[in-house]
């Protein structure tokens, strides 16, 4: 049986990156597969929080997946730290992780920094916690963004070391599904760097909550070159600034890069940038719309979150006593 499983962190609001390289594809799976989606607010206690912001971020990042199309009749949606067999199956698959393999992590290096040292045990074994939200749904398929592709090749080796430790073919190998051009949207503000939450500044992400204005600001500010767009996608490539508009575009508007560029060859920015901001406010206007309306109603977002839970722990709980059986704790 094929299963999704993916989820956002509720760090922060989520942006255009998130939209185009994860939410967007997830919308178009829920008609082909059995899919879990999850706010996986355990990993958002990885970075600083306060109590208050975060659970309100876990009801706007809920009502994002409803307002941009999941059906959460349809589908399990819940938050993480509902079912407890997450942080157990994490414990377990720790125990089966060896240090070199996360040291290779990057997602770590990046944000740890310079503070290595102050970096708190939870940030260095977010691979091991995404694992085990993966595997403790026997999850066969993960549509992520790029930037998620190593945790997601960790997440295969630590179900191949569980299975050939204890000599079964319990977990399967989860496939990561990295669709589409906007498989990692950069910065407005650096074409090298990924659009991310937790930039400090608030002009290198266009959010789902933005409203028309200042998607326009964004867009209009966003950095650029002076030269009109090019020809060819080769071209392109050269271009980290350019090609991230051209690729946001193409995203936005289901096409690909080439042909945004058959259409666009020629243009200054000036006048493609206003084409963006067209597509752009079109498509994500109707989503924070939404996202505002179902927000205006927290008990509907804390029920719909409630039954995803319900469902999710029916199959966590299966699991995860197979999963002790196996391991050799004793349930009595
Ligand atoms: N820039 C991006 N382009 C394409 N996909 C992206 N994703 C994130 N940024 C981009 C994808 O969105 C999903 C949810 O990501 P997440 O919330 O779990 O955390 P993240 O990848 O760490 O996202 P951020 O925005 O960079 O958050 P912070 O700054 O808090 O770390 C994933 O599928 C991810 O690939």
């Amino acid at each position: 049986m094929n299963r999704i499983f993916s989820g956002m962190q509720p760090t922060r609001q989520l942006h255009l990156g998130n939209y185009l390289g994860a939410l967007k594809n997830w919308v178009a799976l829920q008609n082909e597969y059995e899919c879990i989606f999850c706010v996986v607010d355990l990993h958002a206690l990885t970075i600083e929080h306060k109590p208050e912001v975060l659970r309100e971020n876990i009801r706007e990042v809920t009502a994002a997946y409803v307002a941009a199309g999941i059906d959460p009749e349809k589908n399990i949606l819940f938050n993480q730290s509902t079912v407890t067999g997450h942080a157990e199956l994490n414990w377990i698959l720790a125990c089966h992780t060896p240090l070199g393999w996360l040291n290779r992590m990057t997602q770590f290096k990046e944000k740890a920094g310079k503070h290595r040292e102050n970096a708190v045990l939870g940030l260095y074994s977010y691979p091991t916690l995404m694992a085990a939200d993966i595997l403790l749904y026997k999850a066969t398929h993960v549509p992520v963004g790029e930037d998620q592709k190593q945790h997601l090749e960790l997440a295969r080796d630590i179900a191949g070391a569980f299975n050939r430790y204890y000599g079964v073919e319990f977990f399967p190998q989860p496939e990561p599904q990295i669709m589409g051009e906007a498989t990692r949207i950069m910065s407005l503000r650096d074409g090298t760097k990924k659009m991310s939450k937790s930039d400090e500044s608030d002009y290198s992400r266009i959010n789902l909550t933005d409203d028309a204005d200042t998607i326009a600001l964004k867009v209009r500010k966003a950095k650029t070159d002076p030269e009109p767009l090019p020809e060819t996608v080769e071209d392109l490539e050269k271009r980290p600034e350019a090609d991230n508009l051209v690729t946001i575009y193409a995203a936005l508007t289901d096409s690909s890069r080439a042909q945004v560029l058959a259409q666009h060859a020629g243009s200054q920015f000036s006048a493609f940038k206003g084409a963006l901001v067209d597509v752009a406010v079109s498509k994500l206007s109707p989503i924070s719309a939404e996202m505002n309306r179902l927000l205006s109603d927290k008990a509907e977002i804390d029920r719909i979150l409630k039954k995803g839970s319900d469902r999710a722990n029916e199959i966590a709980a299966k699991n995860m006593d197979a999963i002790k059986d196996i391991v050799g704790l004793l349930r009595p």
